[in-house]
């Protein structure tokens, strides 16, 4: 329900003439401006601040920590900090469900900073309510995960506070962000999350989770496209636990947003079936609290609620100004600005008495109740449920149930074989059965790419239905990704899957994966031009190489089925690394694993498959995925010809780079100097593992639609032209020597 249009609300609080009171504002702190020393007189000031006082005294103390961070720094972005600390405040002090004491309580309520560039907001509360630090074991370390001197160092090397929030380096930030859009779209995936633990854990008698979400999002946010799948997504699925707050400044980088942007936001978000309230003015804590409250009663559909601020507020220079920006205020705007709020002006890094305690008797009290509440609550629930209790704990702590992998396939020989998309569905299905909290879905492909759990009970997600467990993303590849990152990031174990080639619509949601190290599983199939007739458009190229360039993500391009069965296992195991699995359109033959080494050897990366007789060969035939056969028929040619050769199965460089380098040498004699590798994508990188001088079969353009057998034929992967390259690597070696 909306009090007014957003447009309409524009032209009604955009005046300068509000700006204009200030200076006559009331001041929280006045008498202190008068005193040297400012601490002395902030204990003065908080023995009698009213209520709304001390309210303003801790908005103030936000506003100024954060000026003051950026300032010394001399770096960030002042201006969202200093207008939207009203809003950060009434939310956390009035509503949030967190405890600082434990920042990973499971139901605890989610804040998501999208606008990740205000980060010193975020940082000024984390360190004002005092949350303590957790550990990569999910320990708590007792110490503050943000200290004074963090705030003092933002920006610097070391410091928990830095340029933009970081999940895995700060307790109490939820999730990485910074790239604009992504903190929206991540949010959707713990809504989801909240949702799907309270279906499946929830009993008419226990509550445990019951979270909602919200979201701090800036215009930038709201342009982005990102946002828009996420808001579409959210709405579909009636998410009533999510609630963005849109800090409606009108102000970018280059500017007014009226240069670029001029959308009804409100229109729009109630066409994708929001709830959108309108609050006039940030400082309005009445009417914000009233909006806020207004969404816990909400139930069934998302809330929008916009917030007209003016960036910068409070400094007189710089107030509702692109100047408030990305770059600090100016010693003497600081100084303006602190007059303007009453605060002393030469104080800096000031945390007045009363601050945190009244932070204490907010929302660090109703947190320690709430989360001690439910500990109490898990235990009984442990009783009566042991299973599930169970499960919730492994759950936790990123463990997996026990026996997942009892009765993970294995391939017969088969040498038709089949796609390893086809093997992978097979696979997924089995351990999902044995992995109750594994969820995920497709962008509209999970036909094609085999991802669909179909055992009895595996049903879908679906508005108001969540205890199912294919999630379906409909064609919004871009939130899907950032999706399965809220999910992870609420511990569901989640996989979004698709075409390599629409990879490069989830890389950014990839790459925070990656950052945050968790665990996201990406599933892409249609992995190379072997998909045949749908031409270029689809047929990858560059696309795996640019998925092996993110530090941390693990690719994985099984060569077979038993492959597909290994690279499962690896995946699943992975606790604080998102993964890739690559897999092809078209049937791969099953490898007699009599005659070739075992599969296992795919959790090193790369394994010597099939090698000279004396173990001593002349050439090295490196291959991925479904060339890996190709590489297999070329060896046997090879060796019919008198050359002994080695065949190379190389899933993943990623996991190969992690072994010793007496695995390393041992699986690629530095002394044989003839390599070829062969794979169906760019050949950049290749150069790595085959040398300067090694053969490189891979695509140097873009494909081609037709036929696989004509593609294979016109880009060279043929036995014939891998053979060909492999004399022309041994004549080269002779030459050089000579
Ligand atoms: C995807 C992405 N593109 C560009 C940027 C660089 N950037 C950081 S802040 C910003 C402008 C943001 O303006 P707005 O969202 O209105 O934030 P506010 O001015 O209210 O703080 C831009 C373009 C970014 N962080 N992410």
């Amino acid at each position: 329900m909306t009090d007014r249009d957003h447009s309409e609300s524009a032209t009604a609080t955009c005046g300068v003439e509000e700006m204009q009171t200030w200076p006559t504002r009331r001041r929280a702190v006045a008498s202190t401006q008068t005193s040297p020393n400012s601490s002395d007189l902030t204990q003065q000031e908080a023995a009698t601040p009213s209520q709304s006082a001390m309210d303003e005294l801790c908005i103030n103390t936000i506003r100024t920590l954060s000026m003051d961070a950026v300032q010394r720094a001399n770096s960030g972005h002042p201006g969202t900090p200093m207008a939207m600390a009203p809003v950060i405040y009434t939310l956390w002090q009035s509503f949030l469900r967190f405890d600082p004491e434990d920042p990973i309580w499971p139901n605890r309520d989610r804040f998501v900073l999208s606008a990740g560039h205000a980060s010193m907001l975020l940082y000024s509360m984390l360190h004002l309510i005092g949350v303590k630090a957790v550990d990569v074991k999910y320990e708590r370390l007792g110490e503050l995960s943000v200290t004074l001197d963090d705030i003092k160092r933002f920006r610097q090397l070391g410091s928990k506070c830095t340029g933009h929030p970081e999940y895995h380096l700060t307790s109490g930030v939820e999730t990485t962000t910074g790239p604009l859009g992504q903190g929206c779209a991540t949010s959707i995936g713990m809504a989801i999350a909240g949702e799907w633990m309270g279906n499946h854990f929830n009993r008419a008698d226990f509550t445990m989770f019951d979270y909602d979400v919200y979201v701090l999002c800036s215009d930038g946010d709201m342009m982005e496209g990102v946002s828009s799948e996420a808001a579409s997504l959210a709405g579909h699925l009636m998410l009533g636990n999510l609630c963005w707050i849109y800090d409606n400044n009108r102000v970018t980088i280059e500017g007014a947003t009226a240069l670029a942007f001029s959308d009804d936001v409100a229109a729009r978000f109630r066409a994708y079936g929001w709830n959108v309230q309108h609050v006039g003015d940030a400082n309005d804590a009445g009417r914000l609290t009233e909006a806020i409250a207004k969404f816990r009663g909400e139930h069934g559909v998302p809330t929008l609620i916009i917030v007209d601020s003016h960036i910068g507020y409070g400094a007189p220079h710089k107030h509702d100004t692109n100047a408030a920006h990305g770059e600090p205020l100016g010693e003497e705007e600081v100084r303006l600005a602190k007059r303007n709020y009453g605060w002393p002006e030469d104080a800096h890094f000031l945390v007045p008495d009363g601050v945190r305690e009244h932070f204490r008797s907010g929302i660090c009290q109703r947190g320690e109740q709430l989360r001690s509440g439910w500990q109490a609550r898990l235990e009984a629930y442990r009783s009566k449920y042991p299973d599930l209790a169970d499960q919730l704990d492994r759950m936790q702590r990123r463990e997996l149930p026990e026996g997942w992998d009892v009765d993970l396939p294995i391939f017969p020989t088969d040498l038709k074989g089949l796609p390893t998309r086809t093997s992978s569905g097979e696979v997924l299905n089995t351990v999902a059965q044995r992995y109750p909290w594994l969820i995920g879905g497709s962008a509209d492909l999970a036909p094609s790419t085999k991802t669909r759990l179909t055992f009895e009970g595996a049903g879908d997600i679906e508005p108001e239905k969540f205890e199912g467990r294919n999630l379906h993303f409909g064609i919004r590849e871009h939130v899907m990704a950032a999706t399965v990152n809220g999910l992870a990031l609420s511990k569901v174990r989640a996989y979004g899957s698709g075409y390599l080639i629409f990879s490069d619509y989830m890389k950014p949601a990839i790459r925070l994966s990656a950052l945050m190290e968790i665990p996201a599983i990406y599933i892409f199939t249609h992995d190379s031009i072997g998909l045949g007739e749908d031409g270029p458009t689809h047929q990858p190229v560059e696309q795996l190489i640019a998925l092996r360039g993110i530090p941390g993500l693990i690719t994985l391009r099984p060569a077979d089925a038993n492959e597909v069965t290994e690279a499962w296992r690896v995946i699943i195991g992975l606790r604080h690394q998102p993964a890739c699995l690559v897999l092809t359109r078209e049937a791969v033959p099953t490898l007699d694993r009599s005659r070739y080494a075992p599969a296992s050897g795919l959790s090193r990366g790369a394994y010597v498959l099939a090698d000279a007789e004396d173990k001593k060969p002349e050439v090295l035939l490196i291959g991925t995925g479904s060339e890996v056969a190709l590489c297999l028929k070329a060896y046997e040619e090879l060796k019919a010809d008198g050359i002994a050769a080695r065949v190379i199965s190389m899933p993943s460089w990623e996991l190969f780079e992690l072994q010793d380098e007496t695995y390393r040498d041992e699986v690629l004699p530095p002394e044989i100097k003839a390599r070829v590798s062969v794979e169906e994508g760019s050949v950049l990188g290749w150069d790595r593992y085959v040398g300067m001088s090694g053969a490189k079969i891979g695509m140097h353009t873009f494909g081609s639609s037709a036929p696989l057998e004509d593609l294979l034929k016109k880009f060279g992967f043929t036995p014939e032209k891998v053979f060909e390259a492999a004399k022309q690597q041994l004549a080269q070696v002779k030459k050089m020597r000579t």
